[in-house]
């Protein structure tokens, strides 16, 4: 069986993978995985907030939206030099993907040099790097691929249909512009959604289209299971169902099979076995670290014991940075313009 890339997916043929027995779907989902990845590696990223709290934007599941009363503290961005150390800690423990991610509508004019600066430092680390930073201008988006950006992070979250229901502060459309922006500068685009918001089988119908029928599928896929954080509008939501939130990443992965999709969001509420199978059904990323953004993920420990027991590796990257000497030069450099140049950081939130 061999399978191929299409972009015209239509909704009665994703509902057809929905509705087949459990065994059927996760059958067909790691038959088409075997065609492009090894299944026994997974490729892992580590994330950091750089930028926390204080969000316009009202996302109804989001603990960083200023609209809402929950436990997290607004934070200035962080300063260029613990962004680097933060990344070479993750890329010590093992992650070859770092990804920053900040609490924004979008960034400002000022936030650019310093997120040039970031990536340029995780970069002669030898890590991919990734940065979430909300909406993208044309020219911000070249400005980060020039500085070397590998991914740029911007889920589609739900459904067309559903979207006000959860957002109400930025339309869909706009969404879609920026991953354009994105998808011409040449960066690789990472976008995926959140299952258990409320939605139907008809939204991750409909999601798992917008994603899939893009002039290229994103290189990336996060499926986030949501985390209910006390104080959002979604703390109290109903569980999505286990075995429907692995139909969605076997979905996924049926759907868009050269893609990394990642078990990412919600997997501290998740026993070992659903974990692994949604391995069975495709997913080959996680994020790794005991933090999300301002949430818990499982210990490195046992991730690593799990990973062990399943007999799956770390998925390797060959990477242009990473010489020894250039890291060490850029940090170097780094250190020396905090101390003389222009401050790495300023006071504004
Ligand atoms: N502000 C930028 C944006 O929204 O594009 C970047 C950061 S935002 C925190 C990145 C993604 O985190 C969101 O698109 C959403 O998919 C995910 N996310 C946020 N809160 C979550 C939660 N409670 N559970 C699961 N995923 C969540
Ligand atoms: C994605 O799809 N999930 C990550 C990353 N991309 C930026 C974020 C998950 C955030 C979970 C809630 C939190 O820790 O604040
Ligand atoms: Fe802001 Fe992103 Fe959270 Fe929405 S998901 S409130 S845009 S940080």
């Amino acid at each position: 069986m061999s399978c191929a890339i299409r972009h015209d997916w239509q909704y009665e043929q994703v509902l057809s993978l929905f509705d087949l027995p459990f065994n059927d779907l996760l059958f067909k989902a790691q038959s088409i995985h075997r065609q492009f990845f090894n299944p026994n590696q997974v490729q892992i990223s580590t994330l950091l907030s750089i930028k926390t709290g204080a969000c316009p934007e009202d996302c109804k599941y989001c603990p960083q939206s200023a609209h809402y009363n929950t436990s997290v503290k607004a934070e200035r961005l962080m300063q260029v030099e613990q962004v680097i150390r933060e990344a070479k800690k993750a890329r010590d423990n093992g992650s070859t993907r770092f990804c920053m991610g900040a609490a924004w509508k979008n960034p400002k004019a000022r936030d650019m040099p310093y997120l040039l600066m970031m990536i340029k430092g995780v970069k002669a680390l030898g890590m991919q790097t990734c940065m979430t930073l909300g909406t993208l201008s044309r020219e911000q988006a070249d400005e980060l691929s020039s500085a070397g950006l590998d991914y740029y992070n911007h889920n589609l979250d739900t459904s067309r249909e559903y979207y006000q229901q959860i957002i109400t502060t930025r339309s869909y459309d706009e969404r879609l512009q920026t991953l354009e922006y994105v998808r011409q500068a040449g960066m690789n685009v990472c976008s995926g959604g959140i299952m258990g918001l409320g939605e139907t089988v008809d939204d991750r119908i409909s999601l798992l289209c917008q994603l899939a029928n893009l002039p290229e599928h994103p290189q990336s896929v996060p499926i986030n299971m949501l985390v209910k954080v006390a104080g959002t509008p979604l703390q109290d939501a109903e569980d999505i169902d286990q075995f429907d939130f692995i139909r969605c990443i076997a979905v996924a992965r049926v759907m868009m099979p050269k893609s990394h999709v990642r078990l990412s969001a919600g997997r501290e509420a998740m026993n070992e076995q659903t974990q692994a199978l949604c391995f069975m059904a495709g997913a080959n990323s996680i994020f790794y670290g005991c933090k999300l953004l301002t949430t818990p993920n499982p210990e490195e420990s046992s991730d690593m014991k799990l990973l062990k027991k399943l007999g799956i590796e770390r998925e390797a990257v060959a990477t242009t940075a990473g010489n020894k000497t250039e890291t060490e030069k850029l940090y170097q450099q780094i250190i020396e313009q905090q101390n003389s140049g222009p401050k790495l950081f300023y006071d504004a939130s």
